[in-house]
């Protein structure tokens, strides 16, 4: 493969989900070591050769039908039982079996906030996702009916993007659909990179090698930081 050059590189950040409910300590769905990738998020930050830089939320009203709390029980166990979401038009358009939650990011409560400790005012964008009650929306572009668009993709393809960097929270859900609709919305195979060293997910082990492999079968670069194609934000490797 020939070398990247500098004059068509226009890289991208999305910081996915960096928010109080999906950490330690006292989050309602930590994510194990949830806090300790953002130092490799506020580097990536700080980088001035991204053309956008792009933190997301999870932003759910408390009606949000991932919330095991709003469905009855019996089967309604958070992290265990699944639900069936129809298109809310019309079901024939459509369904997905979705997992639920515990109650988090809860739109204006502390959960929902940004840890502190995430350099947020480094982001030329922030963007909202599930604020819908009736879908569930981990990637940051769309739900998986097309019935919510965040505003994402017009904002990457007006800025003329040609590489996505991912990071964020979680590594097996928001950061893995939004990574997977990055190459798909905006046709960008083989240049939309997650970056190891900077997400965790929820279930590791296993489930965690699987979901890397459904990204990469999605033409998503799964890589650690010292990969070339994170030298290239530092001006490396990029020929004139
Ligand atoms: C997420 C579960 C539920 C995520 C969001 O940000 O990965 N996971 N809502
Ligand atoms: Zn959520």
């Amino acid at each position: 493969m020939a070398a990247q050059s500098s004059y068509n590189f226009r890289p991208a950040l999305i910081v996915v989900d960096m928010q109080e409910d999906f950490c330690p300590p006292n989050g309602s769905l930590a994510v194990a070591e949830g806090r300790t990738i953002t130092p490799v998020i506020n580097e990536l930050l700080s980088l001035p050769s991204f053309v956008a830089k792009v933190t997301t939320q999870d932003w759910h009203p408390q009606n949000h039908v991932s919330f095991a709390s709003n469905h009855p029980p019996p089967n309604n166990r958070p992290f265990i039982d699944t639900v069936t979401i129809y298109h809310p038009d019309d079901p024939s358009l459509g369904h997905y079996e979705t997992r639920l939650w515990p109650d988090h990011c809860v739109q204006n409560t502390p959960g929902a906030e940004l840890i502190p400790e995430l350099d947020a005012s480094k982001a030329t964008h922030n963007i909202k996702k599930g604020t819908d009650p009736r879908v569930e929306m981990y990637s940051a572009f769309v739900d998986p009916l097309g019935v919510c668009d965040s505003g994402l993709n017009s904002l990457l393809q007006d800025e003329k993007v040609s590489h996505v960097y991912v990071v964020g929270l979680a590594g097996d859900y928001c950061v893995k659909s939004t990574a997977m609709d990055a190459v798909k919305l905006l046709g960008l195979e083989g240049k939309v990179f997650v970056i190891e060293d900077g997400t965790k997910p929820v279930d590791g082990g296993e489930p965690w090698e699987e979901s890397k492999k459904d990204m990469e079968s999605k033409g998503v670069k799964v890589i650690g930081i010292s990969a070339k194609e994170v030298r290239w934000l530092y001006g490396e490797g990029l020929e004139a």
